[in-house]
């Protein structure tokens, strides 16, 4: 049955609806960022850039960095534009245009898609400047109320004891992402459990003019654990999409991998005074190992 084209919309041009690609224009590894004008801080360093292409807040650069062939897009912010990304990054790939038909499992591609955002350090031994791989996300936002996301046992568990330690009316879902891009892209940096949230301000515990619901939230946050065979597991940081890509590619069959400049640090309350500095460092370490 071809998809209806109220489901996957196809511009006049033959391109996607929000990304505004064609099935041609992405490479199959992505780099992707939060911040529009992070994408010119990536593709500056390619040899040559063949496609730039924007529509919202979804501005993309294809080109070459050292002979490969890379594509970095922009996001914007939450997992609500993750689910765009990433559905229509995959249908790019893996539905037929013309006929709109998924293409059979034996000619399904794979993306490799790795986000360098930024994020903030719940932790007091993770100072501002350093650079954070994610293992586990564990997403506080719906997203996953609206598909079929299937956790292990251990995911299961310890987004229990969060949904607990929170007080929460839902439990979040966890997923540990590519352990093979974690190894490529992430040596050396310090391997941390994503907590993604649904805002910046009070579901990370910010404060400005409006109390929270929980005034603790963020020593919650800092005190979970959750002792495994694996170890100790406690969350390490925060951003507002990692869990997002983690389930949707986990579903969809790419391997996703969130690197993450830290920023700001909840615990001793500093944000960094040269975050571009940070950032600059991650893409160049990005681009290098991947
Ligand atoms: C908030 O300032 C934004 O920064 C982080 C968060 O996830 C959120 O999108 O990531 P980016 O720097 O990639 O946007
Ligand atoms: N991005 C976030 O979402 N939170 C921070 O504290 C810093 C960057």
């Amino acid at each position: 049955m071809p998809i209806p084209e109220s489901e996957l919309i196809i511009n006049r041009d033959g391109s996607v609806y929000h990304l505004n690609l064609l099935p041609d224009h992405i490479s199959e590894t992505i780099i992707t960022v939060g911040d529009p004008e992070r994408v010119p801080l990536v593709s500056q360093h390619f040899d040559s850039i063949e496609t730039q292409i924007h529509k919202r807040e979804f501005v993309t650069h294809v080109g070459y960095y050292q002979g490969k062939r890379l594509t970095v897009i922009s996001t914007g912010m939450g997992t609500d534009n993750i689910d765009i990304l990433i559905n229509e990054l995959d249908a790019l790939v893996n539905i037929d245009f013309v006929t709109r038909e998924p293409r059979p499992l034996e000619e399904r591609i794979s993306l490799r898609i790795v986000r360098v955002g930024t994020s903030g350090a719940l932790q007091a031994d993770i100072p501002i400047g350093s650079h954070l791989v994610t293992e586990h996300a564990v997403g506080l936002d719906s997203l996953m109320q609206f598909y079929p996301l299937v956790e292990t046992g251990l995911e299961v568990e310890v987004s229990t004891g969060i949904q607990q330690s929170l007080d929460l009316a839902y439990r979040p879902y966890c997923v540990r992402g590519s352990d093979l891009l974690r190894e490529q892209l992430g040596a050396g940096m310090v391997v941390g459990n994503t907590l993604t949230c649904p805002g910046f301000y009070g579901p990370q515990g910010r404060v400005l003019r409006l109390d929270l619901r929980q005034p603790d939230l963020i020593s919650r946050f800092q005190n979970f654990r959750y002792q495994s065979a694996e170890g100790e597991f406690r969350l390490t940081n925060f951003e507002m999409e990692t869990a997002g890509y983690y389930g949707l590619g986990r579903m969809l069959g790419h391997e996703v991998v969130s690197l993450n400049a830290i920023v700001a640090n909840r615990a001793t309350g500093e944000f960094a005074t040269n975050a571009e500095a940070t950032v600059n460092d991650l893409i160049q370490k990005t681009l290098d190992r991947i």
